[in-house]
């Protein structure tokens, strides 16, 4: 209960923190967007797990004015790096399948989007598997919205679920996510999935990320593999806003 009130004090306030993960392309390194993280620390506990603070803000009905807080916050930020750093740059948002479920999802993100003069083509929304589980047809309007504002979708955590394959045909998505699982299981049988994958969403038009790259050997397996994307500490740690522009003079 103390937690569910300092994030509301902090959702009033929009303190919320995010940090930023590049996504480089695995050919050349060059950063092309980066993912947005949720970072809080609470008063009293100190700092708190997006995996920890997502299903409470769902449970207390508290997920949507988050979302739209993450959301905003990092259009005013990709703003500026565009403007200021690099003029195609995109971020990617995580939102949850809760929120994703408002009817006026679409809606709530163009005005995000007129709020900040941002065009489409600047964000990237996020989802898991279980954005589509309720209602099919529903998802697809909304992504067909989405679509005609120009926002890109990626499929997160791709290949954990159950039916993949199948959304990967029936959904107009942008990019695929592969989960990091797959990555660490690259000398197991991981090198498999990466490649079915890869091929399939290929073959589709999408565009494909490794997830969870910690060593230079996997972002060379996975580049073989024909991963376009990869991300990962190996690749880039996520970062405070402060550290982007620095970051993408001289990536590391
Ligand atoms: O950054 P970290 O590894 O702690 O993230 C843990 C989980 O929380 C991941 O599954 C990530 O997708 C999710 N997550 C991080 N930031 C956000 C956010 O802003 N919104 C939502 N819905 N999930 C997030
Ligand atoms: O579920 P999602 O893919 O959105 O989760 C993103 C989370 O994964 C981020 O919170 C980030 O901290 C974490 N992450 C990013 N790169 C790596 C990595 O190379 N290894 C591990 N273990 N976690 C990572
Ligand atoms: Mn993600
Ligand atoms: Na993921």
């Amino acid at each position: 209960l103390q937690l569910e009130a300092q994030l509301r004090t902090a959702l009033d306030r929009g303190d919320l923190n995010l940090h930023y993960q590049p996504l480089r392309r695995l050919q050349d390194g060059k950063t092309v967007g980066f993912e947005a993280l949720l970072r809080w620390t609470s008063p009293t506990r100190g700092p708190v797990s997006p995996a920890e603070l997502i299903p409470l803000a769902e449970e207390r009905g508290l997920i949507v004015p988050l979302g739209l807080c993450v959301l905003n916050g990092a259009a005013r930020q990709v703003k500026r790096w565009r403007r200021e750093q690099q003029a195609d740059l995109y971020v990617c948002v995580n939102i949850s399948a809760l929120h994703f479920a408002q009817p006026d999802f679409p809606q709530q993100v163009q005005q995000v989007l007129e709020a900040h003069r941002l065009p489409g083509e600047a964000l990237v929304v996020e989802l898991t598997e279980s954005a589509f589980l309720k209602d099919l047809d529903a998802a697809i309007g909304k992504l067909a919205a989405l679509a005609r504002l120009g926002v890109r979708v990626a499929l997160d955590d791709f290949g954990t679920g159950y039916s993949s394959l199948s959304y990967l045909r029936q959904l107009p998505v942008w990019m695929v996510k592969i989960d990091r699982s797959f990555v660490r299981a690259l000398n197991d049988d991981g090198d498999a999935f990466i490649q079915a994958i890869t091929t399939l969403a290929h073959r589709l038009g999408l565009t494909v990320v490794a997830e969870g790259i910690e060593e230079e050997w996997q972002r060379v397996h996975v580049l073989a593999l024909g991963s376009d994307i990869g991300q990962g500490y190996g690749l880039g740690r996520p970062m405070p806003a402060s550290d982007v522009a620095r970051w993408l003079e001289e990536p590391s």
